[in-house]
């Protein structure tokens, strides 16, 4: 049985393993109850067995004091993490890691912060361009850390930037490294020995005071972050490494000169309408939010609206610009130009989650990619399924496990869905 699909087995617990493994009383060991409980404090049980998996990222959501006072609430040793807590940072900084006391602006809108870590590398520069000083940390459910890991297998920068994989099951720490949540697929920290993203920007500031986001790019010589920002790092990779590049990798150039004023255009309207245009309408009665709307966020924007008119809006900002999307493809392999650019991977990396995630968890429903868009849908299954860089960068299951069980404000029980099925079409 598949660990992160919590909702499916909290549907088999009964109260007799309820009973025998916490022992807590018959009223205590409600079903619904002690539901709340395991997915407020991290822990699975398999019926008629011991327990099987535990995480350390739940989501909180609050018990009645009665129950939250008395149920036993700390993981037996055993099943904590075998591994180093050499870096866990011991101040509560939820308000800026649990995406669940994400808080509105003033005016109510929802806008999602700038990074704050913007350093670029060049020769000549403090961060010079060098084989074996840069270290990427990414999520492969993160539609922007995507955009990184496409561009670097792009660019055959895989010796000189390895890659640190997070679990997808960001809780109220933010994203955690395997050795604070065994996910298949997630990796140990094993360079700045982090339990969280967290940590390492405080590693990198102690005094940080925003987002802990993916991707961000560390520099092993100087200890710090370089940048989080992935418009950014696609921009590094494309260019500053091409000096210490075999030829055939060097020459190719994902934001030619002659194409950028077009490029620039595209992403411009792109971001706002499509990348985050729908899904960060949170109901205002469990996130004690006003409704919200920005203009510049657009999937996540129809995703978290809270109010119906703020999702309308939102959704509909999605679908006209998919259409204009689907007009721009028609007949065509390429976004601009006849030549593969950052304008199709800074795209792509939110189409290939549309239908898996953002048709159904952002309600992102007038059309589906598969059945609406046959231009967006071609290009979208050409590039995964004939380029090695998007399809070993895209893992639908640390996608769809990330959306779902993380954002408990629009999905309570953390259900994953089974469809669709498949993800992605064969060509
Ligand atoms: N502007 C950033 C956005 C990165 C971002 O928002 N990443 C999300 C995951 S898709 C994240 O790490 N969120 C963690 C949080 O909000 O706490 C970029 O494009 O690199």
């Amino acid at each position: 049985m598949h660990i992160s699909r919590a909702g499916a087995l909290v549907r088999t617990l009964n109260c007799f393993d309820i009973i025998t493994k916490t022992g807590s009383s018959p009223a205590r060991a409600c079903p619904s109850l002690s539901l709340v409980h395991e997915l407020s404090h991290g822990s699975i049980y398999k019926p008629h067995s011991t327990r099987v998996q535990t995480f350390s990222t739940a989501v909180p959501r609050p018990l009645p004091p009665t129950l939250s006072s008395s149920l036993p609430l700390k993981k037996p040793e055993s099943l904590r993490s075998p591994f180093k807590r050499n870096m866990s940072s011991t101040k509560d900084v939820t308000h800026h890691s649990d995406i669940t006391k994400m808080k509105n602006e003033k005016d109510g809108s929802w806008k999602r912060k700038d990074s704050v870590f913007r350093s670029f590398i060049a020769r000549g520069s403090k961060f010079e361009p060098e084989a074996d000083r840069y270290h990427l940390y990414v999520s492969y459910a993160c539609p922007w850390a995507t955009r990184a890991l496409i561009m670097r297998k792009l660019k055959g920068l895989e010796d000189f930037i390895p890659v640190t994989v997070v679990s997808p099951r960001m809780g109220s720490n933010g994203w955690p490294f395997f050795n604070a949540d065994a996910y298949p697929g997630a990796d140990v920290d094993t360079l700045n020995h982090a339990e969280h993203v967290k940590d390492l920007y405080f590693k990198a500031q102690s005094d940080y005071d925003g987002k802990f986001t993916v991707p961000l790019l560390w520099d092993k010589k100087l200890n710090t972050i370089v940048n989080n920002e992935s418009s950014e790092l696609i921009r590094m990779f494309n260019s500053e490494f091409n000096h210490l590049l075999p030829k055939e990798k060097a020459s190719l150039d994902f934001y030619p000169e002659e194409l950028r004023s077009r490029i620039d255009e595209l992403n411009e309207w792109i971001y706002p309408n499509i990348n985050t245009p729908a899904a960060w309408m949170i109901p205002a009665t469990c996130m004690n939010l006003t409704p919200q709307f920005s203009s510049t966020d657009g999937v996540y924007r129809a995703g978290f609206a809270a109010s119906q008119e703020a999702y309308e809006a939102a959704v509909t900002d999605v679908f006209n610009a998919l259409d204009k999307v689907e007009k721009l493809l028609e007949g065509k392999d390429y976004l601009v130009g006849d030549r593969l650019t950052e304008a199709d991977i800074r795209l792509w990396v939110t189409i290939v989650r549309f239908d898996p995630v953002y048709v159904g968890h952002f309600k992102c429903n007038l059309r589906t990619i598969r059945d609406g868009y046959p231009a967006i849908e071609l290009w979208l299954r050409k590039l995964y399924w004939n380029s090695d860089a998007f399809k070993s960068s895209t893992n639908f299951d640390h996608i769809k496990t990330h959306y779902y069980w993380s954002h408990r404000m629009i999905n309570g029980h953390g259900v994953v869905p089974l469809g669709p099925i498949p993800n992605i079409r064969p060509l």
